[in-house]
């Protein structure tokens, strides 16, 4: 399928020749999409679809190099130019770009991508999940051209102890090249030259520096110089770190102020397709309906438009890789590839000033030799950033009321995190629920990073005990929740489950579900439910607490 050939030419010139495909007069449609919105039948397809169109190209300056990038493939992705293979990639969230410096040509070229969606059990996610596999070439594919030598990576951030520190890494043959960051309005400059293409320098941060936070999300146009080639970008400069049980943002503590959310979109039918529109209606809901300043971005690295519209929003992002219930760690290339998948994701993310926490895995399930895996991830963190918190979101352990976070991986954690359903999966009464005790042996910040109850928007029940699913249920289920957790005296943020009721195929029942999960405060299309107030309320009263 990935030869450079067009099948109604062949045909022609060899009456005999028949092929088993066509990509040239196969259905055409327009990416970056998934699966579903190319036809409702392939909702739940999995497997492989081919994608092929021609474009156009100037002739590639001397000294100059080319490259295919893609901002993500779900799940894997065999790349072919003019009929040669110019790559392969495994993870459907995280970028991945191939040089085609000798082999993009002047005029047409033709591109041709297999996508396959199917995952085993060593995939990351396994093919288990409760949300929708969104099959596709779901986010924008572009050409880039660079100098022969160019930036391949600039890391630009405060450090805890007041300075701006630049780490900027050259791909190419020039490997001593002068290297220059400004801040355009703060007049700072940093100036030096590599050394074996890599270049670090520092200076302390301007007093005139006004750093990032949800009050006051300020970013800067930085410009990042290397020989001939320039990267502009626009950051905001904070620092976060833990005391005790507290997080700080530049110095002062704060509480996370959270709701989760998967990567889709507002609406009836959503195709995943991250507009900075869709972006900024979801997180709107957060920041301005719900009093909020926290997302978790679940289960996977969301697009970048999600990254980039939360530093301007002003939302504290908790961003994680898919390492999701049931992982068959048993081949090596498992872990290497979580490995890679957290690398990449920090890599695309660590000048986002909002990304306060990388996790790990969720709900891995008990066992040590499952928590080896997890553990290994999370060491991984801190050589390509140190100037954020390692988290995973963990189950606890329970004896009547009382629940101990007792997960061997918050050892390893700066921040533990805990997803707790009581009263939802357990058949715990909700007026029961403020009187549970949290315990736990470490004296470290804990984020409630899931807890919720199904309802369907519109489905009400006045009754004194209402039924589930009911919007009355879910109001309840998260008063008495928020009393659970108003005293757990090393809470340091929340982060429900979940703002907007999502696809998720295992999600069936008839009535309420339907292929949703309806655990959202808001519905697909955006209705509140009375849930929402209770959140929002509760939210108002943390933010405005002297
Ligand atoms: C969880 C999972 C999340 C599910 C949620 C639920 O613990 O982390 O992915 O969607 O529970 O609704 O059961």
């Amino acid at each position: 399928r990935w030869q450079d050939r067009v099948i109604a030419d062949a045909e022609r010139a060899d009456p005999q020749a028949r092929f088993e495909f066509d990509l040239q007069r196969s259905p055409v449609t327009h990416l970056p999409a998934s699966w579903i919105g190319h036809a409702p039948a392939m909702r739940h397809y999995q497997g492989l679809v081919w994608y092929q169109r021609t474009f156009d190209a100037t002739a590639l300056p001397r000294g100059k190099r080319a490259f295919l990038r893609f901002g993500s493939a779900d799940y894997a992705a065999s790349v072919y130019l003019n009929g040669e293979a110019v790559g392969k990639h495994e993870g459907a969230f995280t970028p991945f770009a191939f040089e085609v410096t000798g082999l993009i040509r002047t005029g047409s070229n033709r591109v041709t991508v297999g996508v396959d969606s199917a995952r085993t059990p060593a995939s990351v996610p396994p093919p288990v999940t409760d949300w929708e596999t969104y099959g596709g070439i779901t986010r924008p594919v572009t050409l880039v051209t660079v100098p022969e030598t160019f930036i391949d990576d600039a890391w630009i951030r405060l450090t805890d102890d007041g300075r701006i520190a630049a780490t900027v890494r050259l791909n190419g043959p020039a490997r001593d090249l002068p290297v220059r960051v400004s801040i355009s309005g703060l007049s700072f400059e940093l100036r030096g030259s590599a050394r074996d293409g890599v270049w670090k320098g520092s200076a302390p941060a301007p007093r005139a520096l006004r750093r990032w936070s949800p009050e006051e999300p300020i970013l800067y146009d930085v410009r990042i110089a290397a020989g001939e080639d320039v990267l502009n970008d626009r950051i905001g400069f904070r620092t976060i770190e833990v005391r005790g049980h507290q997080i700080l943002l530049n110095g002062n503590p704060v509480f996370l102020r959270g709701i989760s959310l998967h990567e889709e979109e507002l609406g009836r039918d959503p195709v995943r397709a991250i507009t900075p529109a869709a972006a900024r209606a979801l997180l709107s809901e957060i920041k301005l309906g719900l009093n909020g300043n926290f997302v978790r971005l679940a289960h996977y690295p969301h697009s970048e438009v999600m990254t980039r519209m939360a530093d301007e929003l002003g939302l504290i992002v908790w961003s994680e890789i898919p390492v999701y219930w049931l992982v068959d760690w048993s081949a090596p290339a498992t872990l290497d590839l979580a490995r890679a998948m957290l690398r990449d994701n920090i890599l695309r993310d660590r000048n986002r000033a909002s990304i306060a926490l990388w996790s790990v895995a969720n709900e891995p399930p008990p066992g040590a030799a499952r928590t080896a895996s997890p553990r290994a991830l999370s060491g991984d963190v801190r050589a390509p950033d140190d100037t954020r918190l390692v988290t995973a979101a963990l189950l606890s352990g329970r004896k009547g009321k009382v629940a101990t976070i007792d997960d061997p991986l918050v050892a390893d954690l700066d921040v533990m995190a805990i997803n707790t359903y009581q009263g939802w999966y357990t058949p715990d009464r909700l007026a029961d629920l403020p009187g549970f005790e949290w315990h736990t042996p470490l004296d470290k910040p804990l984020i409630f990073s899931e807890f919720g109850a199904d309802a369907l928007a519109g489905y009400r029940d006045g009754a004194a005990d209402p039924h589930k699913f009911s919007e009355e249920f879910q109001a309840e289920y998260y008063r008495q929740t928020l009393a659970m957790a108003r005293k757990v005296p090393f809470l340091a943020g929340m982060s429900p489950w979940i703002l907007k009721d999502f696809r998720s195929p295992r999600r069936q029942h008839p009535v309420y579900q339907q292929g949703w999960n309806r655990k959202g405060l808001i519905s697909e299309t955006g209705t509140r439910k009375l849930a929402f107030g209770v959140l929002a309320g509760e939210y108002a009263r943390i933010r405005d607490r002297p």
